[in-house]
């Protein structure tokens, strides 16, 4: 039997090293389902339920495993549903490489059924976008979106028609008229690990070298380079800064870390940008300069493997585009060791005080549940290798303060997009990617809700992934983030009777508990993640609970009163919770 162009398709891609492709079928690419089929040796096809989730889980899995994702989705609506999850490896630089049918080439352009010219869509989304219209394109086109989605760690996009799907592989039914011949190409790639020379290096040294008071900002770009960072945080006596989406490059009780930034980010971090000459900047596009010490105020060195991140948030003294762990191989022999070590102790004392005040907002006394204890105790029901993934909302300050980074945990969110729901997609792609590991989505009510039926997907798949639910039955940043602009919240808290999530998890095949009274909070977790399979807790926390900032600005406070002058309803709970803290706060002084 000869090969269809599907088959060239799919086994091009398992020369690549691709086992794993998540959607959902539809008539728009049954021929490739078919190549999928004859080959589900090589390359397993993952059936979920919306295929926005297979576009976070290929994401995810390239985020996790450094290689290729990969989704597939159907004419028209299923390639418009992957759009959101694909703005997420846009916009996290994960090379995802998207699949798509179009209608058959005869109709074209006729106004058919699903006519939806995804080649058009996706242009602003894919670094790679190509019709394949000839049998004959492949595998070369195949070969090249792969490469593009990894060399610029981006999205590469595929739409085959329903006829050309189940033509003839490597046929060509047109006479050639030009002098051309399509190139026959490799499954290859290799990463570049650039390290600048030693004319630039030196440079950076001086500046460093020169620096009185320097702190190292690290974010995703520098997961490799742990390490040595610690090294040269050392020979610097400079405190290193954690990014949320770099939460997981240092451990978070290195003697070196002052936790995250921004909003979410910690007192001392904030304390320390407002008190540095220099900040080392290590594979990092932090784009909320508002965070970021004045512009020109500080020496800048930063190292990036892109060029184009380079001098893009502050102007920068010393630009050095390499492999970050690389380059700080290299530069940390000219480094002149500090003797005097005062700067990185005074953060080091900072930090003893934070993590004594966090510790508090996680006592296990408060009714309801604070989210801050349930992200520590999901902590501390952790393995020191679990992943976690996270949604965008309040749950993401609560991941990044009191779920710690410590052995060889991980931590993935969708940093720059800050999408709702990838948590529970996110933790499924994982989990296929490291079937031994223990997966966690750490998620929030609003978010688990766009995608809970993903959890059926789980269970259906045998994925032990363990979910916990932070359910403040609202939208909670949302909220919070109404109140900060002055305005009393609107439209942001669930109605009644609330759902039962936990209900949903045992009608899909799995386990479910549901959790009200912190005192029932650890044995809960307890059993849940001693559960052989997929596992869902959903824990009612407090939802008059605010996210602080690390440091709360007189601006922020006076925005807030505003919002309460102006009719903010729950008055008198949300007072009661920053009165609380406030008390716990003067109690540590
Ligand atoms: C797809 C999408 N829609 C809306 C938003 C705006 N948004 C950001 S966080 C958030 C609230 C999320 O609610 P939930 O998942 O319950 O988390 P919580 O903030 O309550 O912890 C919203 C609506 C977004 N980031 N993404
Ligand atoms: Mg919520």
């Amino acid at each position: 039997m000869s090969q269809i162009v599907s088959e060239a398709l799919i086994t091009r891609l398992a020369e690549w090293g691709v086992d794993t492709v998540f959607g959902i079928p539809g008539d728009g690419i049954n021929g490739i389902m078919e190549g999928l089929r004859r080959h589900a040796d090589r390359v397993r096809f993952v059936l979920v339920h919306h295929e926005e989730a297979a576009a976070f889980m290929a994401t995810a899995y390239a985020k996790a495993t450094g290689r290729l994702g990969v989704c597939l989705a159907t004419s028209g609506p299923g390639g418009i549903h992957l759009l959101n999850g694909l703005y997420d490896a846009k916009l996290d630089h994960a090379p995802v490489l998207a699949i798509t049918g179009m209608q058959e080439t005869s109709v074209l352009g006729t106004g058919y059924q699903q006519e939806v010219h995804l080649d058009r869509l996706f242009e602003d989304v894919a670094e790679y976008n190509q019709m394949v219209v000839n049998p004959s394109q492949l595998p070369s086109l195949v070969d090249i979106a792969v490469r593009t989605a990894c060399a610029r760690r981006a999205v590469a996009h595929l739409t085959v028609p329903n006829d050309i799907q189940v033509a003839e592989a490597g046929t060509n039914p047109w006479p050639s008229v030009a002098p051309a011949h399509p190139p026959v190409t490799s499954s290859v790639y290799l990463a570049p690990r650039p390290v600048p020379p030693d004319d630039e290096l030196r440079k950076a040294a001086d500046v460093l070298n020169r620096g009185q008071r320097i702190a190292i900002l690290a974010g995703i770009g520098a997961r490799d380079a742990s390490a040595v960072m610690e090294r040269v945080a050392d020979a610097l006596a400079a405190p290193i800064i954690k990014t949320l989406s770099g939460k997981m490059v240092v451990p978070d009780n290195s003697p070196y870390v002052t936790g995250g930034i921004g909003l979410l980010g910690t007192a001392p971090t904030a304390d320390l940008i407002d008190d540095i000459d220099t900040l080392l900047m290590l594979g990092t596009n932090f784009p909320y300069t508002k965070h970021l010490p004045e512009p020109g105020k500080v020496a800048v060195v930063q190292i990036d493997l892109d060029a184009t991140r380079v001098g893009t948030r502050l102007p920068t003294d010393v630009p050095l585009v390499g492999d970050v762990a690389g380059t700080l191989d290299a530069l940390l022999p000219m480094l002149t060791p500090r003797q005097d070590k005062a700067h990185l102790k005074k953060y080091q004392e900072k930090m003893r005080d934070w993590r004594e005040k966090m510790a508090a907002l996680e006592a296990p006394d408060r009714d309801p549940i604070a989210p801050q204890y349930l992200a520590h105790m999901v902590s501390e029901a952790c393995s020191d290798d679990a992943v976690l993934t996270c949604d965008s909302g309040t749950i993401a300050t609560w991941a990044a303060r009191h779920w710690e980074i410590r052995g060889r945990r991980e931590f993935y969110l969708s940093g720059n997009l800050a999408t709702m729901a990838p948590g529970l997609p996110y933790a499924i792609g994982i989990q296929h990617a490291y079937p031994g590991r223990q997966v966690v989505a750490f998620i929030g009510d609003g978010g688990f809700a766009m995608l809970m039926a993903e959890f059926h997907t789980a269970v259906w798949h045998g994925l032990p992934i363990k979910v916990v639910i932070n359910n403040n039955s609202s939208l909670g940043q949302i909220l919070w983030e109404q109140m900060v602009l002055g305005y009393p919240e609107h439209g942001v808290r669930f109605g009644r009777p609330v759902a039962d999530y936990a209900a949903w998890a045992k009608a899909a095949g799995g386990y479910g508990v549901r959790v009200e009274k912190a005192a029932d909070l650890p044995g809960a977790l307890r059993e849940a993640f001693a559960t052989d399979g997929p596992a869902l807790v959903d824990v009612a926390v407090d939802p008059n609970e605010p996210p602080m900032p690390g440091r709360v600005t007189y601006e922020q406070a006076k925005k807030f009163a505003t919002a309460f002058l102006h009719g903010q309803p729950h008055k008198a709970a949300i007072a009661t919770t920053l009165f609380k803290d406030r008390i716990q706060q003067l109690k540590d002084h």
